[in-house]
């Protein structure tokens, strides 16, 4: 690992100009690992630019520099490219090309692949988050953890642990995340931004899932439902659904949930009730 860890700074010091990229739909892990190792070559001289296919998430915007990330498609010849969070080019979205055409890549991730993309990979599948192994590199690089550098990475390594919640949660993660508090991360904000950041029709369309929860089979699957027309009446986008899965699972005795959403069939070509039947699911005949 630390021979790994060393030949990525050598690719790292060597350029001068560095493309930070990481996967579409970005999460905290993706967008705090791409401004922690943002910050930290920053901080070495290097002229980085940050770019994602999609926009930074809501509940990442407070972290330092995410007005910074840009968004592709973009223009440029950077002599370094870095991957993170990735387990290849294809996962970048619309900056593939720019990915695979890069003179040279560094990939810093904790998915499985099947193939090596990069002329260094630090690619450590023991690891919860691509932020904790990003401390671990900056450690090798003799990179100081500011405390806008500890947050983007406490955000990376609790938004993969669930909070520390997941089995993922190793010994070397809350010690990991021990040094990062060290460091002045602010856990209390970094928590309510990642995980109580609900915007208001998310909320009210969560509240309209809740109240139809029914059980099936032997009790311990619990599902519920959503029509075009909730989303209507409450406002929430197609996207606000995170989060009602995890009330379900959460109601006790339950092994298995379910959210069935209306597909997107326009109600003139099957009107009614047999649409919505069709569309979602068996489960809901009886309702
Ligand atoms: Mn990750």
């Amino acid at each position: 690992m630390i021979e790994t860890l060393r030949a990525a700074w050598s690719l790292l010091d060597e350029a001068e100009s560095v493309l930070l990229t990481s996967h579409v739909n970005p999460d905290g892990d993706a967008v705090g690992s791409l401004l922690a190792l943002g910050h930290a070559l920053e901080g070495r001289g290097k002229a980085v630019t940050m770019a994602l296919q999609d926009p930074v998430p809501a509940s990442c915007l407070f972290l330092p520099g995410a007005d910074r990330i840009r968004r592709s498609p973009l223009q440029g010849a950077f002599g370094l490219t870095v991957m993170l969070d990735c387990e290849g080019p294809y996962r970048t979205g619309d900056l593939e090309g720019l990915v695979l055409s890069s003179p040279r890549l560094l990939v810093i991730d904790h998915h499985p692949s099947e193939k090596r993309w990069g002329a260094v990979e630090i690619r450590e599948t023991t690891a919860a988050a691509t932020g904790e192994i990003l401390v671990d590199l900056l450690k090798a690089g003799d990179c100081p953890i500011t405390q806008g550098v500890a947050d983007c990475l406490l955000t990376a390594i609790m938004l993969d642990t669930g909070g520390f919640r997941h089995s993922n949660t190793s010994p070397h993660v809350l010690r990991t995340a021990a040094l990062l508090l060290e460091k002045g991360a602010r856990l209390p904000v970094i928590y309510r931004e990642l995980f109580e950041n609900r915007s208001l029709t998310t909320a009210r369309l969560m509240g309209v899932a809740l109240s139809r929860i029914q059980r099936a089979g032997d009790e311990s699957i619990v599902y519920t439902y959503l029509t075009r027309d909730d989303f209507e009446r409450t406002g929430a986008g197609e996207n606000e659904t995170d989060g009602i899965n995890n009330q379900l699972i959460g109601i006790r005795g339950t092994e298995a949930s379910a959210l069935f959403r209306e597909a997107d069939i326009p109600k003139r070509l099957i009107p009614g009730a047999i649409a919505l039947a069709q569309a979602i699911h068996v489960f809901m005949m009886p309702l």
